[in-house]
């Protein structure tokens, strides 16, 4: 399987984002934006707190965006003005799981890059190994591990991913919480959460959280220059730890309670990036 355009398209993935950013401009207004945030499970309400939004847009008003699919992703991107910065919140996310291919999944990320993002900070949720991390506990990310088998890049270009998750921006966060945790983030392809099994190989393997999102967007991040923050909501204990089956409604309660801790630690870290 390929997710490269049709031989003879001339859309290649830069191209198509491109094409992307331009649209984004004529609708938001504005030229350039300097920090892109993608906003996972349970992290909508925090949204509110990052500043005033000057535009908002559905994302499949942009070429190459199709409609959310995950009840608590809203399809929509806002462009807020947020001090000195102009932000770009992606207020959901196309997931692999979808089989849309993996150049749809990155195609927000690429269209940050070329709408003038210098950083993106990626958030999810996501289950937790950890007992300590009670469901609504933020942890950052400090590395990850790809399980999807897949990579948002194509051809013999080999991108270096050591601190891809940004030492300087991690550093950041924890000046304005000293109390913020971090893991390593495992991503499954999903949609089926993990069986208590499996969680017992990413311990093995290193891991710390689990998802279904966000390491092939910092791959591509990274490709194409930007600085990734990472930030995971844990809202559930992994598979097979608290004995209790996984919920996706659980998950967005999670959220909804911690709306406030996540709203104002993105509001309170946005400025430094
Ligand atoms: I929210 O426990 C959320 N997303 N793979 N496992 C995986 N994805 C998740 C989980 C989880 N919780």
């Amino acid at each position: 399987m390929s997710d490269s355009p049709a031989a003879g398209s001339p859309d290649s993935p830069q191209e198509a984002a491109t094409a992307a950013a331009a649209r984004l401009a004529e609708l938001t207004g504005v030229e350039r934006h300097d920090v892109a945030l993608v906003l996972g499970s349970g992290w909508l309400p925090a949204v509110d707190a990052l500043g005033e939004a000057t535009a908002e847009i559905d994302t499949t008003d942009l070429p190459g965006f199709s409609a959310a699919a995950v009840v608590g992703h809203s399809g929509k991107i806002r462009s807020i003005k947020a001090g000195d910065k102009q932000l770009l919140v992606f207020l959901s996310r196309t997931h692999y799981y979808e089989g849309k291919g993996v150049a749809a999944v990155v195609h927000g990320v690429r269209t940050a890059a070329a709408a003038g993002c210098r950083a993106i900070v990626l958030t999810n949720g996501c289950g937790g190994l950890k007992e300590t991390w009670s469901p609504g506990t933020p942890v950052l990310i400090s590395d990850h591990i790809n399980l999807t088998g897949r990579s948002p890049i194509e051809g013999a270009h080999f991108v270096d991913l050591t601190d891809l998750y940004s030492p300087r921006l991690r550093a950041l966060c924890r000046e304005v919480d000293p109390s913020l945790d971090e893991g390593v983030y495992v991503q499954f392809p999903g949609p089926h959460y993990e069986t208590p099994a499996e969680i017992g190989m990413v311990r093995a393997i290193g891991g710390h959280l689990v998802g279904m999102s966000t390491t092939l967007e910092a791959i591509a991040a990274r490709e194409a220059g930007l600085e990734v923050l990472g930030i995971s909501l844990v809202t559930n204990l992994a598979a097979g730890i608290s004995g209790e089956p996984l919920d996706h409604a659980e998950v967005l309660e999670a959220g909804r309670a911690a709306a406030s801790r996540m709203g104002d630690l993105l509001g309170r870290v946005v400025p430094g990036i």
